[in-house]
């Protein structure tokens, strides 16, 4: 891997990555695709379309799906020669690692220093995963980047518990660092050059943070992650632990925050350092209607879009913006027709890769802070 600074603006980065799979352009939004499917109807070739770079799929969800209780669902995708060939997409793919979905979404779960036992949230079925379990499933998957198995504990949770937990998802890194790098050196895995990203945790505790960040930066993974926010604390919360924590993550290396966000929280999380960000806003509210604009989110169902013959977005280059007219749209939508929820989608997906394409040209023209404040001025008035 390689991992190339091209343009630096405070602390905002404008860099360039190689992988197997090809480059990856950073700062980056990644398409979220849970089950290896963007939902809303939106296929590979739509991503390629709208200028996807990376497409994020999760290990947990593709373990209990495809396949039962016979053959897993990774080790059924191995069979096919793995998650690219299977979904039909030959670009980066960054696979999270099932830690925060069995926390998020498996019920009665238990937490042993070996794993996590919990139930399958589409069978009820007891399943087992450690760094291990969870590292071989995304061997199976093949993706581009790997993600640390980590606990994100709860953010109301004391500070005891968070720094025994943090203590855990370092001894669990290590475990992470073992097991990929055994894989990688077998003939039969089906990408032999997987990426693995470690996560940083510790809740919003500045200095729990820091000494977590200090202790993994020094086991030499491809790139870090933040995790662990944007978990119910407040925006000005997360920045404040993203001015404490970046700088003590590699910054020759890339650096990714999971699970954000907002197109302000985007920006904001920008000038901090960070490279990677995925978050399913932009397709779960094309799904409901609710469509980004430069001048705020829309919501189509309104009646005032009755009879309107705009494009979502006037001068958009998306599929939907091109051909459609914004009343259109509300009248599929409010029919329960698919193609109302996918337009939207695509509209969302195109208006943050956009963003992120902006970015980029502006951290390298020395001028995004103009362009944030821009940018969110815009955003903040309503349309
Ligand atoms: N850990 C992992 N995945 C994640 C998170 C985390 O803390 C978050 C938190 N925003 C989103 N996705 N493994
Ligand atoms: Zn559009």
């Amino acid at each position: 891997m390689k991992y190339k600074i091209l343009a630096t603006e405070g602390r905002a980065k404008r860099a360039h990555m190689e992988t197997v799979h090809g480059s990856i352009e950073t700062p980056v939004f990644m398409n979220v695709g849970t089950v290896a499917a963007i939902k809303g109807a939106v296929s590979t070739d739509d991503l390629k379309e709208i200028g996807t770079q990376v497409e994020l799929s999760n290990t947990y969800h593709l373990h209990v799906r495809p396949g039962d209780r016979e053959r897993s669902g990774d080790e059924l995708i191995r069979a096919f020669g793995g998650l690219h060939r299977f979904m039909h997409w030959d670009r980066p793919i960054l696979t999270d690692s099932g830690g925060f979905q069995v926390f998020s979404l498996a019920g009665l779960r238990k937490i042993r220093e070996e794993g996590v036992t919990f139930h399958s949230h589409i069978d009820g079925r007891k399943i087992f995963m450690g760094p291990e379990e969870s590292i071989t499933i995304q061997s199976n998957l093949g993706s581009t980047i790997a993600m640390a198995f980590d606990e994100c504990p709860p953010s109301l949770a004391e500070w005891s518990y968070i720094e025994k937990s943090v203590a855990r998802t370092t001894r669990w890194l290590r475990r992470c660092k073992e097991k990929i790098a055994e894989l990688n050196g077998r003939e039969d895995t089906v990408n032999r050059e997987q990426l693995l990203f470690g996560i940083n945790q510790g809740g919003i505790l500045e200095d729990v943070r820091i000494a977590h960040a200090d202790e993994i930066s020094a086991m030499d993974c491809d790139g870090y992650a933040v995790g662990g926010l944007a978990v119910g604390e407040s925006a000005e919360e997360m920045y404040r632990i993203l001015d404490a924590v970046v700088p003590h993550l590699p910054k020759e290396k890339p650096t990714y925050l999971m699970g954000v966000g907002t197109p302000v929280n985007i920006l904001e999380g920008v000038e901090r350092g960070v490279d990677f960000f995925d978050c399913v806003y932009p397709s779960r509210n094309g799904r409901h209607g609710h469509v980004y604009t430069n001048q705020g989110k829309l919501n189509l169902f309104n009646r005032k879009y009755e009879l309107d013959s705009r494009p979502i977005e006037e001068g958009c280059g998306c599929p939907a913006c091109r051909s459609y007219s914004r009343a259109y749209i509300r009248h599929l939508l409010k029919a329960g027709e698919m193609l109302g929820m996918r337009l939207c989608v695509l509209h969302n997906l195109y208006f943050y890769n956009t963003m992120m394409y902006e970015i980029r040209e502006s951290i390298e023209q020395g001028r995004f802070a103009e362009y944030k404040k821009k940018k969110m001025e815009g955003m903040e008035a309503k349309a």
